[in-house]
């Protein structure tokens, strides 16, 4: 791996959030391609702080200070993941689900879908089952994208998919979900319209959807 590469994913998971801004500028500056800076310093630090969280070495507060460096270090590298003059395909409404506080994989896939010219509208974290079908109500998505990162938050995926029936939306919106514990079956299983495994991934279903 790069050496500056190295020097990110270092940042992130000791949660250097000054750090991880230099060495993503760095990274840019050495024509370093965004996405290989994402997944292999950044994303790849997260599965590492998961990894250590799970052994029992890393408790909550390392989480969250390793959130807020990657955080960091998306910011600068938003507007190299965006490419401009693309024109609008669609709008997406997009939240985590009720009761899950995370929203780095969210805030990424929401990202890349400016990036391809979705109107994304951000819902924000812990969002209630009756926002999203507020969100469908009153026109203002194409798509709806649910994200959840907990085994225990995941059935609220289900719980928004059945309200939407119930209001008699569901025919007006196409339902797309992800997060490290959703799967395609999951997906299935709920009637939700698509998965995907990551965030670019996710921009080829939504806009597989579009069309
Ligand atoms: Co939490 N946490 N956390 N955490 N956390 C996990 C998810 C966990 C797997 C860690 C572990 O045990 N290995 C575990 C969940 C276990 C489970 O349920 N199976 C866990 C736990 C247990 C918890 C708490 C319960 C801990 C506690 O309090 N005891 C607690 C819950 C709080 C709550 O939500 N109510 C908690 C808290 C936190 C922090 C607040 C400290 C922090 C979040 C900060 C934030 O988001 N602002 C945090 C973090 C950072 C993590 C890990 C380490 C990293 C998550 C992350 O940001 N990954 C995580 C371990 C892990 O995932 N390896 C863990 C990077 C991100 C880019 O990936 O979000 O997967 P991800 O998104 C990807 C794809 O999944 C996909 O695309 C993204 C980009 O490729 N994707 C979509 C995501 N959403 C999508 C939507 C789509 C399509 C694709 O369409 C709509």
């Amino acid at each position: 791996m790069e050496a500056i590469l190295e020097q990110i994913f270092n940042g992130v998971i000791d949660g250097d959030q000054e750090d991880v801004e230099q060495n993503v500028q760095k990274a840019l500056d050495q024509n370093l391609p965004p996405a290989k800076v994402l997944n292999e310093g950044m994303i790849a630090a997260m599965t590492e702080v998961g990894r250590r969280f799970e052994e029992g070495d890393y408790y909550v507060p390392e989480m969250l200070i390793a959130a807020r460096a990657m955080q960091a270090g998306l910011a600068v590298l938003k507007p190299h993941l965006l490419q401009a003059d693309i024109k609008t395909t669609g709008k997406v409404a997009m939240g985590t689900v009720s009761g899950d506080l995370h929203d780095i994989g969210k805030n990424l896939v929401m990202m890349m879908l400016e990036g391809a010219g979705f109107e994304v509208t951000d819902l924000g974290t812990d969002v209630s089952v009756q926002k999203f079908v507020e969100a469908v109500r009153s026109g203002d998505a194409d798509i709806i994208g649910m994200s959840a990162l907990l085994t225990t938050t995941m059935s609220n995926m289900k719980s928004t998919v059945d309200a939407l029936v119930e209001a008699g939306l569901r025919e007006r919106v196409k339902i797309i979900i992800g997060g490290a514990p959703v799967t395609e079956e999951y997906a299935r299983s709920i009637g939700a319209d698509g998965y995907a495994p990551d965030a670019s991934r996710a921009v080829a279903l939504a806009k597989s959807l579009m069309v």
